[in-house]
């Protein structure tokens, strides 16, 4: 399966007339070969086409640049605003090749790409984040092993393959423990939560061969913080963001997160160093979970994050646009918010009716506040994130206040019938 979609009449060919080159000059730059600087007017290569995917494409055809997306799905929600769309097998070396070759710079929206998908890539073009940042963060042993190593705070965790080993990992670490699979699976998927040994049999250990045991935590409260790195090694935090979960997927954000300022500072920081860590470049959000005075890294992701949507109204720059700055090395945009608070909302597929039938948006947007985002995802399914709401203000409990009831109105209310 192979097809091609243009949303534009441009050219599909690598132009790049105005790309100079600049030795990378930082010390942080783990890079040595020199990094090229991708001008407004270059075509920027995406791999994914969901709705991180669209979100970036947006925000760089605002500042000029051509996109192209490389995804297995037809009619994603990132082919209807790109300029154009290669739609092939991930693994097709064919594909690769027609979708990189036109490309100036290439980056991802999600990490559980092949890893030699994005090698192959590099082939043609610089591809941020880079095969070894994808292999490191596919795998959570590789990843919380990575940054032990480095000094960084992490949830204690230990290797597990079966119930011996689970149990001697409780007696260890303590129960309860979280047990999910070394690779893939996010929002919860491919977890079980054990309170003890004797519900040691809850878990299909032949499924998959690698499992991490992670120490369950007693937070107060979890947080996230996205940083902009660039190939010459420049870094760029954002507010930290304070989430709340339901059935392990994000429900609400607001920015900033309610943080003493040595534990704000403590979060960038950690933040900035699991980056250079493991030399990203692009975008990373690193999760933490809060307890007492400590932060910890709960998991990392090396792309945008759903906890960074409401940067795009409530940041100067949103977390797309300086994904787009990172990658095409250019200046990073300034993270200030642009009111005192900024909260977001999911919108999930169980707002949509069993026969497929959506909200009636009109409700959300009754309030004059609330800005409305949707993905374009042909398909509602419970769980699965079809858009969200956002809201800016000077009252953080007002407008969380404000954009939770803005959709709850939208529970049952579908469509009027045209
Ligand atoms: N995504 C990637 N990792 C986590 C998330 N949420 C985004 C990406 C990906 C899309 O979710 O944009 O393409 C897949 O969404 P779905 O609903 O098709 O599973």
């Amino acid at each position: 399966m192979e097809s091609r979609t243009d949303n534009a009449q441009q050219p599909a060919t690598k132009s790049n007339p105005v790309a100079t080159s600049t030795q990378a000059t930082s010390t942080q730059a783990t890079s040595t070969q020199a990094t090229s600087t991708q001008a407004p007017g270059a075509t920027i290569g995406m791999v994914g086409g969901g709705q991180l995917g669209r979100m970036f494409a947006v925000a760089a055809a605002a500042m000029g640049y051509r996109v192209v997306i490389f995804t297995d799905a037809e009619n994603s929600p990132a082919s209807h605003v790109a300029a154009q769309t290669i739609v092939g097998d991930l693994n097709d070396p064919d594909a690769i090749d027609r979708f990189a070759e036109q490309c100036d710079v290439i980056t991802l929206e999600f990490e559980n790409i092949p890893a030699s998908t994005i090698a192959r890539c590099r082939q043609f073009a610089p591809t941020y984040p880079s095969a070894s940042v994808l292999a490191t963060a596919q795998n959570r042993l590789i990843e919380k092993t990575t940054f032990r190593e480095a000094g960084l705070p992490v949830t204690p965790f230990q290797r597990v393959h079966d119930v011996k080993s689970m149990i001697a990992a409780g007696d260890e670490l303590g129960w309860p423990l979280i047990i999910k699979t070394a690779r893939s699976g996010y929002d919860g998927k491919g977890q079980h939560r054990i309170d003890s040994s004797e519900a040691a049999d809850q878990v299909d250990w032949a499924s998959t061969d690698e499992w991490i045991a992670e120490k369950c935590i007693a937070f107060d409260k979890e947080v996230s913080v996205i940083v902009a790195r660039t190939p010459d090694g420049r870094c760029e935090t954002f507010p930290i963001f304070e989430n709340t979960h339901r059935n392990h997927i994000l429900d609400i954000s607001v920015a900033p997160a309610e943080l003493s300022d040595a534990l704000s500072v403590e979060a960038r920081r950690i933040a900035v160093a699991a980056a250079e860590a493991i030399d990203v470049i692009g975008l990373l959000c690193v999760e933490f979970f809060v307890s007492g005075d400590q932060v910890m890294i709960n998991e990392v992701a090396p792309r945008p994050h759903n906890s960074g949507h409401l940067t795009i109204e409530g940041c100067e720059t949103s977390q797309f646009e300086q994904h787009v700055r990172a990658v095409c090395n250019l200046p990073l945009g300034s993270t200030e918010q642009r009111t005192q608070f900024a909260t977001m909302a999911n919108l999930l597929g169980d707002l949509w009716t069993a026969e497929g039938e959506a909200p009636n948006w009109l409700q959300a947007l009754a309030d004059s506040g609330v800005s409305l985002h949707l993905y374009g995802k042909a398909e509602a399914r419970p769980g699965r994130k079809m858009g969200h709401l956002t809201m800016t203000g000077g009252n953080r409990d007002e407008l969380v206040k404000r954009v939770s009831e803005a959709r709850t109105k939208l529970q049952g209310s579908s469509e009027p019938s045209r």
